[in-house]
């Protein structure tokens, strides 16, 4: 199990909600098979541990439900013998908690294989002498809760029997073609044998976005995970505020980041943590690091870890020395209230894209009353004039990854808000060395970013232990330097 991660059950829990969603989904597939696909919904979304529905004999000589698979995630080279440490694919992980390379199958269609099906390493002392403990077969049954379990070796055998009894599948499309190529095969196989089995070509369906469904709704215990994963990237980057001198280095604050989020519990950081001093700011994704922290810059940084399988994601920007400089102030105080007024308006029913038009407004009249921008704020928006200065959305879903999965448009709209969602909000605006603004505007970036639940009532922001007024940066500043 993930460390600091759900518990047995809240796994089992997930894989049910995914179960009765394939039944579902299988009963549209096989409409034409007389009944026995319709009837699966109800009887599998209500078994516990995924066992077997016992109606296998009804579905003899037809096909029906359906299958999820989602292929063992390759293990990546970092150099010579030396491997990158081991990140399961996301979906896999959200469904068992199982961090070893592996494949899985979630099956209702009703034969006698059903279930959950772990497809693992099986156990080996000489390997495991060498690359430390597995779980083995054994393991995924007795710990992760798998009805089934077989060796990786044996995954397609495995997925061409289930895929036999099937009417759709649903496959998570891996990023090596060579796995895509095998899987289109087997589909292909599975139905050269239909005309004389009976039962109506596979439907293949990506699995990405039915599962997306449900990680984009959080779970209590995804929520009370996202909660500490927030507390405990705030309070790093609070500890930063508390110790950065000038002088030192990016990457010293990086460091002290790194140090932070493990000692308390964190797996890591959760994305390539951005400590970016003066104009380099201005560059969006930027993780060099290497530069010398000047006293009169700003330093923007943005860090979070990832504890229990779940992601932080937040941005402060704070004087490197004891204050901010008037034009520094002038467009922080923007950023600042471009982003309040954006968390603002977080609640269920409001759409993610009205989230980012209030920031935009807001940032906009900023950018015309500091008068980097001419005309009125309606043109300057009309024509996004803002554009040179704001180039990204404000916000996007966050989870177990840091950009988590989630549609964000439906139905030709954008998606609206609702309890259990959770997206960063985080307005910027940046100006970089060369910008035709006024020269004391020119080298700064600023980007301030919050993670913030959708509850009934409104909104929750996880992460807002992380100090972002002006005075209370400036306080702790100055502490800092005074030591
Ligand atoms: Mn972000």
């Amino acid at each position: 199990m993930t460390p600091h991660g759900p518990d047995p059950e809240a796994y089992a829990q997930r894989r049910r909600a995914v179960r009765a969603d394939l039944a579902a989904g299988a009963a549209g597939a096989s409409s034409g098979t007389a009944g026995t696909g319709a009837s699966s919904p109800g009887t599998n979304a209500g078994t516990s541990g995924g066992a077997a529905t016992g109606n296998g004999a009804s579905n003899a000589g037809t096909c029906s439900g359906a299958v999820l698979f989602l292929p063992e995630s390759p293990e990546l080279i970092f150099s010579n013998d030396v491997h990158f440490a081991y990140r399961p694919e996301t979906n896999l992980r959200y469904l068992t908690g199982f961090e070893e390379p592996a494949a899985l199958l979630l099956t209702a269609h009703g034969s006698e294989e059903d279930g959950f099906t772990l497809c693992v390493k099986p156990r080996d002392e000489q390997s495991e002498t060498w690359t430390g403990r597995r779980v083995g077969l054994d393991g995924a049954k007795e710990i992760y809760g798998a009805d089934h379990a077989y060796a990786l070796e044996q995954t397609y055998e495995v997925l061409l029997r289930h895929l036999r009894h099937a009417a759709k599948l649903y496959y998570g499309h891996s990023r090596d073609p060579a796995v895509n190529q095998k899987v289109l095969e087997l589909v292909h196989q599975a139905n050269a044998e239909r005309p004389r089995r009976g039962g109506d070509p596979l439907v293949v369906a990506e699995a990405g976005p039915m599962l997306a469904e449900h990680r984009l709704r959080k779970r209590p215990e995804e929520i009370a995970l996202m909660r500490t994963a927030g507390q405990l990237s705030a309070m790093a980057h609070r500890r930063l505020m508390e110790t950065l001198r000038p002088g030192d280095r990016e990457y010293q604050a990086q460091a002290l980041l790194d140090y932070e989020f493990r000692y308390h519990g964190c797996a890591g950081p959760a994305y390539g943590t951005i400590c970016a001093g003066g104009a380099n700011a201005t560059v969006l994704h930027y993780t060099r690091n290497d530069d010398v922290l000047r006293d009169h810059d700003l330093l923007l940084v943005d860090a979070g870890g990832e504890y229990g399988g779940y992601c932080a994601d937040i941005t402060r920007t704070f004087p490197v020395g004891a204050a901010f400089s008037k034009p520094q102030a002038g467009l922080y105080d923007c950023v600042l209230a471009a982003q309040l007024a954006a968390i603002d308006l977080v609640r269920p029913g409001v759409t993610i894209e009205e989230v980012h038009k209030a920031c935009v407004r807001v940032l906009t009249q900023g950018l015309l009353d500091l008068g980097t921008l001419d005309g009125s704020l309606d043109e300057c928006i009309e024509k996004a004039k803002y554009s040179p200065f704001y180039m990204h959305n404000t916000s996007h879903w966050l989870g177990m990854d840091v950009h988590d999965a989630g549609t964000y448009r439906r139905d030709g709209a954008s998606q609206r808000l609702e309890p259990g969602m959770v997206l960063t909000v985080e307005p910027g605006l940046y100006l970089r060395a060369d910008a035709p603004v006024a020269i004391e505007f020119r080298g700064i970036g600023i980007r301030i970013e919050d993670d913030v639940l959708v509850t009934e009532a409104g909104a929750e922001v996880l992460t807002q232990a992380a100090p972002k007024q002006r005075a209370e940066l400036e306080t702790l500043r100055r502490a800092a330097l005074a030591r």
